[in-house]
């Protein structure tokens, strides 16, 4: 009878409290509607300030960035109802990645929320608009100084250009330090400790997993950093004289030919091999093709149809910005944006006619063949499966950028011999290898920042700090905490993670010692192209179709067979390289001091 009665007590839908799997799946396509018509206005409100910086636009992307961070931390909070069911593996997905939607998640007063949103697009205004103005009639931008860094070799000007650049980020501190504030309010009202934590819980692994894994990755790599900055080091004392690099050995950041010292490509005349007379300059084949911004971007979209993905749409040649337009400000940095679902791709760039940017076009015309390739997935499976896989896939396209595809689509007569192999590989290390522990660093710092473990009086403290103990490299003269020097790296002002761009220098060599395998290529690894490879394409492509649906090691093993991140391609591909720079350091000292 009690037993009777509890049944029929249960089964009255309106005493039955408890949610069933059914209404999680209910709840969950209400949610990622409502996420895809926010997410759609906020994309077009945030392209229109992007490309167009100014009061009006500036107001109409942080409203739009707020109610999408609003609504998806209001569904996050309503979810927990479905917290203890048993749910099928991809709702349970959907319900994680609902949580992780939002890199700088709302707090729950309305004022905090538009505080937060107003500080985001105010940082990421104020980086756009930066200018360094050595006279007081002569401004210069980020691109314009990136120019004459590439260039000079005159330590006075590429001082002036450093510090000059670092000028901007001053004024970003106080409101940094309350957007670190705000979005940890946003984190922890959804159960997280932190913005860090939320950051390091989208790799199927819990965060101290994650950070672990990455520290065990650098370890692998950094024998093959130590070795190229050791012979960096060298040939920079020999070009500027010994007092250059004192005798802690780190290298003065402001010599390597990029404003944040992260990739070094553009000094490789003077650290080139001493008798090698390189077989062609793709900057200055470029322009002697007398390519344009978009026969570059069509360059890149041609590797992308070889192997049989199809056309981007009109519509991407009519909306995209490829050059710095001159009556207005706009973020120049490189971004790839899918506004409406994989219909309307776009780039936003600031081209320029050099070997650099051929690389960032591949880089951010992987981002949109990915988008479209997910495009039928429902909402939260409209991305990749970890954002370092998005990061890796136009990087592994630009890696078989070979002399022999190059020769092959007519950009150079000839493909160098055997002998130009250290040529080709010292500069693709300097390009990539270099990277390596800036990659791991910035987010070092952030992950301290919004734990807590660096205090908003060491911000810049513990940035050189960082730098010095992965990069082995120096501020050229003292800076204070009266600067903010993470501020004048984009990432930081335009809040994006870090640690993808890490992820990716791995995952890109392991996708494309996979094509090449697959591909048939005996040979070197470095001087594998899988131009024109319809095969590689479908292989890279099945992966991409599946977008954020799967754990990311079922999309890595779909596309290399591996389940796991793992160096040992990087060393593959470098290691003729290494056993060339050990040669070259033998009897001198390799490393730093660490402090
Ligand atoms: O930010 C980018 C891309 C856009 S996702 C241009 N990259 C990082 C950087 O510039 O710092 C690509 C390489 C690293
Ligand atoms: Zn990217």
């Amino acid at each position: 009878m009690i037993l009777l009665l509890l049944s029929v007590f249960l089964s009255v839908p309106s005493l039955a409290a408890a949610p069933t799997a059914k209404d999680a799946a209910t709840f969950m396509t209400r949610a990622e509607a409502s996420l895809d018509e926010l997410g759609r206005r906020s994309s077009f409100s945030s392209w229109a300030q992007q490309t167009d910086i100014n009061y009006t636009t500036e107001w109409l992307a942080s409203d739009a960035d707020r109610a999408f961070a609003a609504e998806a931390a209001k569904l996050a909070h309503e979810a927990r109802r479905f917290d203890r069911l048993q749910l099928p593996a991809d709702l349970k997905r959907k319900f994680l990645l609902l949580k992780l939607a939002v890199d700088s998640p709302s707090p729950p007063d309305l004022k905090e929320q538009k505080e937060l949103s107003d500080a985001k697009v105010w940082l990421e205004g104020t980086y756009g608009k930066g200018k360094y103005c050595p006279t007081p009639d002569k401004c210069l931008t980020l691109d314009d100084m990136e120019d004459v860094l590439k260039e000079s070799r005159d330590p006075k000007t590429l001082l002036d250009l450093w510090t000059g650049w670092r000028k901007i980020s001053v004024p970003m501190r106080p409101r940094y330090r309350r957007f670190v504030e705000l979005s940890n309010k946003g984190a922890r009202d959804l159960g997280f400790k932190d913005t860090a934590d939320l950051w390091r819980s989208g790799y199927d692994m819990t965060p101290e997993a994650f950070s672990a894994e990455l520290d065990r990755q650098w370890l692998q790599i950094k024998p093959l950093y130590e070795a190229l900055h050791a012979y960096v080091r060298r040939r920079l004392t020999e070009k500027y004289g010994s007092d250059v690099v004192g005798p802690d050995g780190l290298i003065p950041a402001h010599l390597l030919g990029n404003m944040w010292g992260q990739s070094w490509e553009n000094i490789y005349d003077l650290v080139a091999p001493p008798k090698s007379k390189p077989a062609f300059d793709l900057t200055e084949r470029l322009k002697a093709a007398k390519l344009d911004e978009k026969t570059m971007v069509q360059y890149g979209e041609r590797f992308f149809t070889s192997m049989g993905f199809d056309p981007l749409p009109a519509t991407f040649w009519e909306r995209s910005m490829l050059t710095r337009p001159r009556d207005r400000e706009v973020v120049c940095h490189a971004s790839a944006w899918d506004v409406e679902s994989g219909q309307d791709l776009r780039i936003k760039m600031c081209i320029k006619i050099n070997a650099e940017d051929f690389v960032t076009i591949h880089h951010e015309l992987g981002h949109n063949f990915y988008q479209r390739a997910y495009e039928k997935q429902p909402y939260f499976f409209r991305g990749s499966a970890n954002d370092g896989f998005h990061e890796a896939l136009g990087d592994t396209i630009a890696l078989a950028v070979t002399p022999e595809y190059l020769k092959e689509v007519g950009l150079i007569d000839s493909v160098p011999g055997p002998e130009g192999d250290i040529d080709l590989l010292l500069k693709m290390a300097l390009e990539r290898v270099a990277f390596h522990p800036f990659g791991l660093l910035v987010d070092q710092w952030r992950w301290g920042v919004f734990s807590g473990a660096i205090a908003p009086e060491n911000y810049n403290d513990a940035w050189w700090a960082l730098v010095k103990k992965y990069q082995g490299l120096k501020p050229p003269v003292a800076r204070t905490e009266a600067d903010f020097d993470p501020g004048a790296k984009y990432h930081i002002p335009g809040n994006t993670p870090y640690a993808r761009y890490f992820l990716a220098q791995l995952y890109q060599f392991q996708f494309y010692r996979a094509l090449c395998r697959q591909h048939g290529h005996t040979g070197p690894l470095h001087r594998c192209s899988f131009y024109g490879d319809k095969a590689a394409g479908k292989r890279l492509g099945d992966m991409m179709a599946m977008g954020s649906s799967r754990p990311w090691p079922d999309a890595l093993e779909a596309a290399t067979g591996q389940r796991r991140m793992d160096a040992t391609a990087i060393l593959e591909y470098f290691a003729p390289l290494k056993a060339w720079l050990d040669e070259q350091n033998k009897g001198q000292s390799v490393g730093w001091k660490a402090d």
